[in-house]
């Protein structure tokens, strides 16, 4: 394998709503440039970037792959991310790496829900970007159409580079509109292409959209406007160097057509990479100093500088064990390089990194900047650590993960199932960061919390297949948390001094209010000794942990304030163990008068469905305590946007496909806490004290 500087690589990641096609898409492309030797179906479990037998089974991408065309002297470092949303925080993470994004839009359906989510991500991170229109040998597939809604959705930067040849069944190949001639592709597959004069009926047509492209391209630039106007045109040399620098400059959005299933266009879609996308090295690195994220270092993505590479990705893979993927921002990484990680102070070996064509590495002697690659068994380091260059820290911020949108109750089928639990979860906890693994306190279940049901059902698939624990799904549950709504001011002592060697802690705390989501906050304000310092940490922890066993019902009391201002002590009697009650006591008495409330989730939701059904199921988000944030209509479907409590939507699923003949479907993710109207909150805090007390029963029988 050969080793590929900067200028030569381009990453490019594949994003768009759930099937539209990327996976096909990238099949087509590896095919095409000679890097496998058929071209691999989604549909029969052959691709080369869907391998993990979740995805085979599902025939949907769940974890982002990479893989590499070689195209001419280019390297193209592809990263294939899913599409659905319950899955779109794993396609920011790739995004995150990734210098451009190829944003692929089904030809017939147009914009949808995730394709606008992942264009915010790409805006996010300032990504040049590639539209792919596919799917256009589907029946009902429109050019002009998915252009309008493209334009209606992204703006007018967005232009089209080619003219399809046919439509539907008839798409054969593009007219290239930058040198004026049409490509036909041979429709076996094969991705081959033959070069010719544009079709007679289309030769208007072609000329109108080639001035459109040309004019686009001057404006904004003045040397090209000014040619342009004294010569009516632009030669191709000038006109490609202004293409490309006003992709880069994100003033035009180029886009392109394909049939990924007939593998038309996938020839004209690496040149377009190749030719318009940014290379590797042409970005300024931005990190931090520290992981505090507040100064920033800069330096230039290139080799001469020290070493950084960022990990964006860990995999636990049955064989190797933990992969990790990872991006040289900056430098060179020798095989078998010792280097510093930044995140964990310790030294990592660098034994055998490789670069993958799905689940196959290859093993390369060195990995430049801006190339991206892959490395089996490293010891501490995990995803969103930072390595490199011990001289020259630095961090690379990762990308955040959503808070779990729903938490289910599991259980072991067999002894042999429970045994095995803790070390599965472990492992698959470390690749998945968007899922959580506790346990009830009210009930002591083990809970799983991820993003959806689906998420979650695709966690208990892996751990029966992977691992070969079988756990049952339990009832949907919702992350109720507490607060506070006024202040306090309590005094906890802890005296125990009958005979032998007493206990004593004592302290006096104030207790107020936080804003929604700030947590826990603790001030000392002991001055002149009454608790002495040591002690004071114990105090704390006394009241974290239980505030960690909440006070209404079981949950954890959060966006509150203790300031420690008084206290006392006992020469001999005092201890941490003492303080530490007296933190807990002192907590409890404040939480009385603190007027506590039981905190809710409150999703966003987005309903889409044909129009017909749009009234009753806005009534029926009433009657789930939902609020209508708005409607838009899209292709003949309504979209409803709304926020519902979760409590209100764990059992959303079966109701919406009722209601719409199956013709509905739907997503959400957390928004924010809100707090529990009080005569649902009544109902919760009287179940928590039953469960509890049936609990004491049990261990008491
Ligand atoms: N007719 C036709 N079908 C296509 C085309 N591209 C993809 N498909 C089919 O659409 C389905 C989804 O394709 P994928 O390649 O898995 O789509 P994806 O975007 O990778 O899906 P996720 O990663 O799960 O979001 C499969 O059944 C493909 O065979 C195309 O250009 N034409
Ligand atoms: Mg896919």
């Amino acid at each position: 394998m050969k080793v590929y500087e900067g200028a030569n690589i381009r990453n490019v990641c594949f994003v768009g709503h759930g099937s539209c096609g990327k996976t096909s898409l990238v099949s087509g492309l590896l095919f095409t440039a000679g890097m496998m030797n058929r071209l691999g179906r989604v549909d029969d479990g052959t691709t080369v970037t869907d391998y993990d037998e979740e995805e085979v089974e599902r025939k949907i991408s769940i974890n982002t792959s990479m893989a590499y065309a070689e195209w001419g002297k280019t390297k193209v470092n592809i990263l294939d991310s899913p599409g659905y949303g319950f899955l779109i925080h794993e396609t920011k993470g790739a995004l995150r790496v990734a210098d451009s994004a190829v944003v692929v839009v089904d030809g017939v359906a147009g914009v949808e829900v995730q394709t606008e989510k992942v264009w915010s991500f790409a805006d996010e991170f300032q990504l040049p970007r590639l539209i792919v229109l596919n799917k256009l040998d589907r029946e009902r597939a429109s050019f002009e159409r998915a252009m309008e809604s493209v334009r209606k959705n992204f703006g007018r930067s967005t232009i089209s580079l080619q003219l399809p040849i046919g439509i539907e069944k008839n798409f054969r190949g593009v007219v290239d509109l930058i040198h004026m001639k049409a490509h036909t592709y041979d429709l076996s597959g094969s991705g081959k292409l033959t070069e010719g004069d544009i079709p007679a009926e289309m030769k208007d047509p072609a000329q109108k959209a080639h001035e459109g492209l040309v004019e686009m391209v001057a404006e904004g630039n003045d040397a090209l406007m000014e040619e342009f106007f004294e010569k009516g045109t632009l030669p191709v040399e000038d006109f490609e160097k202004g293409l490309l620098l006003a992709i880069l400059e994100r003033r035009i959005v180029p886009v392109v057509c394909t049939s990924a299933y007939f593998n038309v266009g996938a020839q004209d879609l690496l040149d377009v990479i190749v030719n318009y996308m940014p290379s590797a090295n042409a970005r300024e690195v931005v990190g931090f100093e520290s992981t505090a994220w507040d100064k920033e270092v800069r330096r230039k993505g290139i080799e001469s500088e020290p070493l950084s590479l960022f990990v964006f990705k860990t995999v636990a893979d049955p064989f190797a064990g933990r992969v990790s993927y990872f991006r040289v921002y900056s430098g060179s990484l020798k095989n078998d390089a010792s280097i510093y990680s930044f995140n964990r102070s310790s030294s990592e070996k660098m034994a055998h990194i490789g670069v993958l064509q799905g689940k196959t590495s290859t093993a390369v002697p060195e990995l430049k900047a801006g190339d991206l690659g892959a490395i089996a068994k490293l010891k501490e380091t995990l995803t969103g650590d930072t390595l490199g260059d011990k001289g020259n820290p630095i961090y690379f911020r990762p990308v955040a993960f959503p808070e779990p949108a729903i938490a289910f109750a599991i259980e072991p089928k067999t002894r042999q199932d429970e045994d095995r639990i803790g070390t599965a979860i472990h492992r698959v906890l470390e690749e998945d960061l968007a899922l959580r693994f506790s346990r009830d306190l009210q009930t002591h279940e083990l809970l799983l919390s991820g993003t959806g049901q689906q998420h979650i059902e695709i966690v208990v698939s892996r751990l029966r297949r992977r691992y070969q624990v079988e756990v049952k799904l339990k009832t949907p549950k919702v992350p109720y948390r507490e607060t506070i709504t006024g202040k306090a001011d309590a005094q906890g002592r802890h005296k125990k001094q009958t005979g032998g060697h007493g206990q004593y802690g004592d302290c006096k705390i104030k207790m107020e209010p936080l804003a929604r989501g700030q947590g826990f906050e603790f001030a000392n304000e002991i001055f002149g000794g009454s608790i002495p310092r040591n002690f004071i940490p114990a105090v704390e922890k006394g009241i974290v942990e239980s505030a960690g066993r909440g006070f209404l019902a079981g949950y954890p009391v959060v966006d509150f304030k203790v300031e420690l201002y008084d206290g006392s002590y006992h020469d001999v009697d005092s201890s941490e163990l003492a303080f530490k009650i007296a933190g807990s006591l002192a907590f409890k008495k404040a939480m009385e008068q603190a007027r506590p409330v039981l905190l809710e989730p409150i999703m966003n939701v987005e309903i889409i469905t044909p129009e017909q059904y749009a009234g009753d199921l806005m009534g029926d988000l009433n009657s789930r305590r939902g609020r209508i944030q708005g409607m838009d209509s899209r292709a003949g479907n309504q979209i409803i946007k709304a926020q519902v409590p979760m409590a209100e939507m764990l059992t959303y699923s079966p109701v919406l496909t009722s209601a719409t003949q199956g013709r509905g479907t739907y997503s959400m993710e957390f928004s924010h806490y809100d707090i529990v109207p009080q005569q649902i909150s009544q109902k919760i805090v009287e179940a928590a004290k039953a469960a509890r007390q049936g609990k004491e029963e049990e261990v008491e029988e």
